[in-house]
């Protein structure tokens, strides 16, 4: 039993919300009278509201966010026709502007805005204890960070063997780039340090190795990252046996001394930068607020892939004001030349409340009325551009991120990665009509497919020098000219080498028809995976 419930649906069961830790552990008394149940979407409703019921709750709590808006809609209006006693309270970054435009906040009895640690506290003693408070929508905490009690000791045994854990340092950013929510924060607020490290070091004497930090900008005060980083290496290097990962939020342009020393002594495996270049088109960056020193954020990329082991994701986003098709190819060629682990391509979303709203006019910005709210067409891009962006990047998470393609990737990308790939997604789409559930044997299958066209001369995307075929005999030439029987052959052969090469190592089982033509078959590595060790398991293939 419990009286009163914190509730999410996460993305994934391996994401553990660290929102609801957060207001559990500063519940004071009530802590005792609480608990968390997490689902994860997909779940149907009725086997949650059954099981939210099983506990007797008189106040339920969700957190509300992009992935999950939907679906808790859907629970609560059923929660509400079985047990309209129950009290429904809201927060989170997706219910904390437009509330008024909201059927989930039409639905609940209050919704805290904001951070909520003290302020939900206060709500939930007033609902189970009285008096009833009058006001629906509540404004959330300030940013006393000293104030609040951190949240790691809500994370369970289980949590620590199975999910990722999220840890904060700080909260909030100084910068404003319209597209994102933290714009409206106006600056950065950091806990203390000694309480995040004695946290840290917590967690790591009861097993933790898998640690994800969210603050936004990880690398934005040298000191506090450097005694953070300091911590994972001492721990690293006193037991290499035994593997730490780690995971962080950069800025590009920004990488200090004392933090590249740090951070070039990690080992492979160990760390993970998630750095947002977004677009490295001046004019775009100047219309979205987004300060970004170009030059360096470059030099530092390089410098991160030169010097370190840190697997690097690197963001960039579709569809922003002013970005055309081709300002967005040739900065997609840029960041590609510079050849990080991974290439996220997001496509612009108008999430509720980011600044971006104010250039919806002047650039014809129009957004998808549902979650995730992604750009449909804009001024400069059409419809039909941004659906085949949308499945760009769809495909590029399947072969280039995936890390399953990487010896045949070179020879797919080229010297125009952007202009190659999206003919072979173009040419890809057509073929299967599925951006998803495309079986890994499919794939490969359609890569040959569509690599070998290339070789006949049916499509001009092989254009020699880039190739990864030179030196090796290949026949294909610069000048695009189609080759002889013999060079196209050894082209051919080429391509299945690096195929099966590729395809033995990604861990895929069964056998497709290129290995079946005669191609020795590789041993397929186990697929055994734990879900919270699923980003190392992905950049075992980018640093085999
Ligand atoms: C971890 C994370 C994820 C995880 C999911 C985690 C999970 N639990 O399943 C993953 C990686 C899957 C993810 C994906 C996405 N994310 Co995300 N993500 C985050 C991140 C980095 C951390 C969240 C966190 O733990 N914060 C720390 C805690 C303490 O803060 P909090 O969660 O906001 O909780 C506080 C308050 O919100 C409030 N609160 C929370 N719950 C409740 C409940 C009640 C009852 C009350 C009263 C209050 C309350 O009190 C808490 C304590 O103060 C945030 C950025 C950030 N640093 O917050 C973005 C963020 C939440 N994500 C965001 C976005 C846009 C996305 C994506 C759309 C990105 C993309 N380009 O695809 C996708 C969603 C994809 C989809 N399927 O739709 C936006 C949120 C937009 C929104 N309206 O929800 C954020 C804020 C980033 C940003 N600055 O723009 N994300
Ligand atoms: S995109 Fe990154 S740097 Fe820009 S406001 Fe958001 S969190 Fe801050």
């Amino acid at each position: 039993m419990s009286e009163l419930i914190l509730c999410t649906l996460n993305a994934r069961h391996a994401h553990a919300s660290l929102g609801l830790r957060c207001l559990r552990a500063n519940l004071g008394a009530l802590r005792e009278r609480s608990s968390i149940v997490e689902f994860v979407i997909g779940a149907r409703p009725e086997d949650m509201v059954e099981k939210l019921l099983a506990l007797a709750p008189r106040v339920i709590g969700f957190g509300v966010y992009i992935w999950n808006v939907e679906p808790t809609t859907r629970l609560i209006e059923m929660l509400r026709r079985v047990a309209p006693e129950v009290a429904i309270v809201l927060g989170g970054p997706e219910v904390s502007h437009e509330t008024g435009a909201q059927a989930i906040c039409a639905l609940a009895d209050h919704i805290v805005t904001g951070a909520a640690e003290q302020a939900f506290a206060r709500l939930a003693g007033q609902l189970l204890d009285g008096p009833r408070p009058l006001m629906k929508v509540i404004a959330g905490d300030g940013p006393d960070l000293d104030a609040i009690a951190l949240p790691y000791d809500e994370y369970s045994d289980r949590d620590l063997r199975e999910r990722h854990l999220y840890l904060e340092a700080s909260r909030g950013c100084p910068f404003k780039c319209e597209f994102c929510l933290s714009a409206l924060d106006k600056t950065a607020w950091p806990f203390a340090l000694p309480r995040v490290l004695q946290a840290l070091e917590a967690l790591y004497a009861r097993g933790a190795r898998h640690f994800r930090f969210v603050d936004r900008t990880f690398n934005l005060k040298a000191d506090t990252g450097a005694a953070i980083l300091r911590f994972f290496l001492e721990r690293i290097e006193a037991a290499p046996h035994d593997p730490v990962f780690a995971h962080f939020e950069l800025v590009p342009d920004h990488l200090p001394l004392t933090l590249r020393e740090l951070i070039a002594r990690f080992p492979a495996g160990s760390l993970q930068f998630e750095i947002g270049i977004q677009t490295w088109n001046p004019q775009v960056q100047g219309l979205i607020s987004r300060r970004q020193d170009n030059r360096r954020a470059e030099e530092n990329l390089a410098w991160l892939l030169a010097e370190t082991r840190a697997h690097l994701h690197v963001d960039l986003i579709a569809g922003l004001p002013g970005e055309t098709l081709e300002s967005f190819a040739a900065g997609f060629d840029r960041l590609a030349a510079i050849g990080p682990h991974e290439i996220q391509l997001g496509i612009l979303k108008r999430l509720r409340g980011a600044p971006i709203a104010r250039h919806t006019e002047a650039f014809d910005l129009r957004f998808s009325p549902s979650p995730p709210y992604n750009v449909l067409s804009t001024r400069d891009l059409s419809f039909t551009q941004l659906q085949r962006l949308t499945r760009f990047a769809r495909y590029w998470d399947l072969i280039a991120n995936s890390g399953r393609f990487r010896l045949t990737l070179p020879v797919l990308l080229g010297q125009t990665p952007f202009e190659r790939f999206m003919a072979f997604s173009d040419w890809l789409y057509d073929r299967t009509d599925a951006t998803h559930r495309v079986a890994a044997e499919r794939l490969y299958e359609r890569v040959r497919e569509w690599l070998v066209a290339q070789v006949d001369g049916e499509g001009a995307a092989l254009d020699g020098e880039g190739a990864a075929l030179d030196g090796e005999g290949a026949a294909l030439d610069g000048e695009g000219a189609p080759p002889d029987d013999g060079e196209a052959a050894q082209a051919v052969a080429e391509i299945d080498r690096r195929l099966q090469a590729d395809y033995s190592a990604s861990g895929a089982r069964g056998r497709p028809a290129f290995l079946a033509r005669g191609l020795a078959g590789g041993q397929p590595a186990s697929t055994a995976a734990t879900p919270g060790h699923t980003a190392p398991q992905r950049q075992a293939r980018h640093l085999a």
